[in-house]
């Protein structure tokens, strides 16, 4: 059996999304810009694909959604753009994000740190997420931007994005969300929240790589990064990747109408998942199942290195990781661990289990009794482990 648990770092293309895109390869290829009908024929599809987009997160009109290649060229365009528009050519100097954001946003802010921005990396409580009254407590005269993700990529746990807008919304200050791991799992209604920008990434919500989008409420000015001709009202130059967008509408408007199912059941598996490996000895999952995306969990068992345990499930077939995709190449802790404050050994242990729409009770039920004869050989060959018993009955 295989079976594919790290749906956080990517997901399998719905074939209902890779056939939509598939005429747009051999027979439709054509630019979109060129004046033939080569260019023209491919205008209803993207047409059709622009609408899917901007009702999908309920924003105001098809305008408001500029295409991109991924999350980290949207995140990365929002800060710099920011920088250039409202510190380099203004009076702000300051950016307020988490010290648990993806590296697209930390390694941006840190970038900007370089040319003299001062950023505050919030603190998280022992769950994973920021507390809104530190928050506040940050907020200067010199503010610029305050960019908080909507759902943690390790740990899942949803982020108080509607809280944080309505601070934004009083105090003048823009605000950007990272959506990629909140679109497809929970509701993403830009109404709702006040919020400025958002970025967000076709491939973690069944949609194909390489494309993903900028939701910049009314349209509002923001400099480029790419410069060149005039697609996308000459925000984002480049030709446009037609059966990428395309796959992405379709994508986006599954993911909508699947949001009961990841509800209900995608959470009940993985509530199966995580309540049967919580009856290990020693584990335990950071954030609460209500408060986290219904498909996540980020487990500790004591004793055992994440990445031998990713090296016994991949053996067996199950993909998984230790967290991050863009981290997991380097043998280091898990970040989110340690910034809700676990010892370094521990946060050596954490293993990331990411459930989708695909996932099924059989393929749960296999990763189960996988797990535990893993954890059963391991601790016991394990040198802080088997060594150190004392463990079992210390907490964190
Ligand atoms: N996280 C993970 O394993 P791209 O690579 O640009 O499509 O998405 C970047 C990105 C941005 N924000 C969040 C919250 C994300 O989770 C990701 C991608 C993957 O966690 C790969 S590093």
């Amino acid at each position: 059996m295989r079976v594919y648990l790290d749906n956080n770092a990517t997901t399998i293309v719905d074939p209902k999304v890779f056939k939509a895109m598939e005429p747009f390869f051999v027979q439709m290829y054509g630019n979109p810009n060129s004046l033939h009908q080569f260019g023209s024929e491919t205008h209803p599809a993207l047409r059709c694909a622009m609408d899917k987009l901007y009702k999908g997160i309920n924003a105001r009109d098809e305008d408001d959604i500029v295409i991109t290649s991924c999350a980290t060229e949207s995140i990365n365009w929002v800060i710099k753009g920011i920088y250039n528009d409202h510190i380099l050519n203004g009076d702000k100097n300051h950016i307020i994000t988490t010290e648990v954001e993806h590296p697209a946003v930390i390694a941006a802010c840190k970038f900007l740190e370089n040319l003299g921005v001062k950023v505050t990396y919030l603190p998280v409580n022992e769950k994973g997420v920021i507390e809104v009254n530190t928050l506040k407590d940050f907020i200067t005269d010199e503010t610029a931007l305050i960019t908080v993700m909507w759902a943690n990529n390790e740990t899942g746990m949803l982020f108080p994005v509607k809280e944080v807008g309505e601070i934004c919304k009083e105090q003048g200050i823009l605000f950007h969300s990272d959506a990629t791991q909140a679109i497809g799992k929970v509701p993403v209604d830009v109404q709702d929240v006040h919020i400025d920008f958002m970025s967000f990434s076709a491939h973690k919500f069944h949609g194909p790589k390489g494309v993903g989008g900028l939701f910049i409420k009314d349209g509002q000015p923001l400099t480029s990064l790419f410069h060149g001709g005039e697609h996308m009202g000459g925000r984002r130059s480049g030709t446009l990747n037609v059966p990428g967008i395309v796959g992405m509408g379709e994508a986006m408007e599954l993911a909508v109408e699947n949001l009961d199912f990841e509800k209900n059941n995608v959470r009940k598996l993985r509530d199966k998942l995580e309540d049967a490996l919580l009856e290990i000895p020693d584990t335990f999952v950071v954030g609460t199942k209500e408060e986290r995306t219904p498909n996540t969990i980020l487990i500790s068992v004591k004793g055992i290195e994440g990445e031998a345990m990713l090296w016994d499930l991949n053996k067996n077939g199950i993909g998984a990781s230790t967290g991050s995709a863009c981290a997991s190449e380097t043998l280091e802790s898990n970040p989110v661990m340690e910034a809700i404050g676990a010892e370094a050994d521990l946060a050596h242990t954490a293993l990331r289990l990411s459930l989708s729409r695909f996932t099924t009770e059989d393929e749960v039920d296999f990763t189960i009794n996988v797990i535990k004869d893993a954890v059963e050989r391991l601790r016991a060959i394990s040198s802080t482990y088997s060594y150190a018993p004392q463990w079992h009955k210390s907490g964190l």
